[in-house]
């Protein structure tokens, strides 16, 4: 729910954030914006399109450790007996999770289940779908930022955690990023608590780059989608025609990057402001790092986790790594 505080709204503060978070970006020699605000309700529509598109593999293979390798999680994230909560932090339609609530339900492990989503819509969807599809589920969920939700959590509970970060998510930080990430996680965990972190793994290039150039076109809308959002949401002026989107994976680095080309030199205004783009002048839109599986230990125990068990869909292309705090 959306609090009012001296006459500022929620919705007036996230905006003013917004529009400077843009501002930053733009201004900047090297053009940028923050992928974060890709989530809008047709960025929302335009992902899960994604998610389904042929050439986007990594929900199929963590949906096929989901659902094929569902024991190996339970014995690695739980013990029976032991009362805990499951966090999970962005939690989108929850598909790949139903698989494991579901047995958790069945062989009567007890436990909260606590979703984290920045996105309303979301969350009041699976307040409403789960309990309908898993009656005898405890569901608490959380609207807003990751580290909010688990402050907020741990005000309310004292129970054993287990957080799960899915779907490749932390790619979309640089590597220094996801280590100050997990990081910071850890703060939230007491000894003994698990986590599970969803990695993209390197592999042939032209499979990468083909899911972030699909030929349907999704992630070129779902890319262009941000400048229509900053059209009308900060009242700007983006001809959306007249930029196109480019991605490029350093096979090397695993860095894969998102573009979007400005085709003339054209200037966007703002109410206050105007932005001036050169022909072929690029702006940076989101980084989706690829990892080698020797790197992810590594990062765990730089974050102060201990990693206990890894695993893998059946071509190896993405990894669920589960450790312990
Ligand atoms: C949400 N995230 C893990 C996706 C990814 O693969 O980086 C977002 C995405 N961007 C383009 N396609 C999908």
């Amino acid at each position: 729910m959306r609090k009012e505080h001296a006459g500022v709204t929620d919705c007036q503060q996230d905006k003013t954030e917004f529009y400077r978070d843009v501002m930053v970006g733009l201004r900047k020699s090297a053009k940028s914006l923050p992928s974060k605000y890709f989530y809008d309700a047709r960025g929302d529509v335009l992902f899960q399109q994604i998610m389904r598109c042929p050439e986007y593999y990594l929900t199929r293979c963590e949906e096929e450790i989901f659902k094929k390798q569902t024991n190996t999680l339970v014995k690695y994230l739980f013990q029976p007996g032991k009362r805990v909560d499951l966090i999970e932090l962005g939690v989108g339609d929850a598909s790949k999770t139903h698989h494991l609530l579901a047995r958790l339900l069945e062989k009567d492990y007890e436990f909260t289940y606590r979703p984290i989503d920045i996105s309303t819509h979301i969350i009041t969807e699976l307040q409403t779908s789960l309990p309908t599809k898993f009656p005898s589920i405890n569901i608490s969920a959380f609207q807003g930022d990751y580290f909010a939700g688990l402050a907020e959590f741990q005000k309310i509970s004292s129970l054993p955690k287990i957080v799960l970060f899915l779907g490749a998510n932390i790619g979309n930080m640089p590597r220094e990023q996801a280590q100050d990430f997990c990081k910071q996680v850890r703060q939230y965990l007491n000894k003994g608590d698990r986590m599970l972190v969803g990695f993209d793994l390197m592999k042939n290039p032209r499979i990468v780059q083909a899911a972030y150039d699909d030929e349907a076109g999704l992630t070129w809308r779902f890319n262009i989608n941000l400048l229509h959002r900053i059209n009308s949401e900060l009242g700007a002026d983006f001809n959306t025609d007249l930029f196109e989107h480019y991605c490029q994976y350093d096979p090397i680095d695993g860095t894969c990057s998102s573009y979007l080309v400005s085709l003339l030199d054209q200037v966007v205004h703002f109410s206050k402001e105007k932005i001036s783009f050169e022909q072929g002048e690029v702006i940076h839109m989101e980084v989706s790092q690829k990892y080698k599986l020797e790197e992810i230990n590594a990062l765990a125990e730089r974050a102060c986790f201990s990693p206990i068990h890894r695993i893998t869909d059946s071509k190896a292309w993405f990894v669920d790594a589960i450790w312990e705090a």
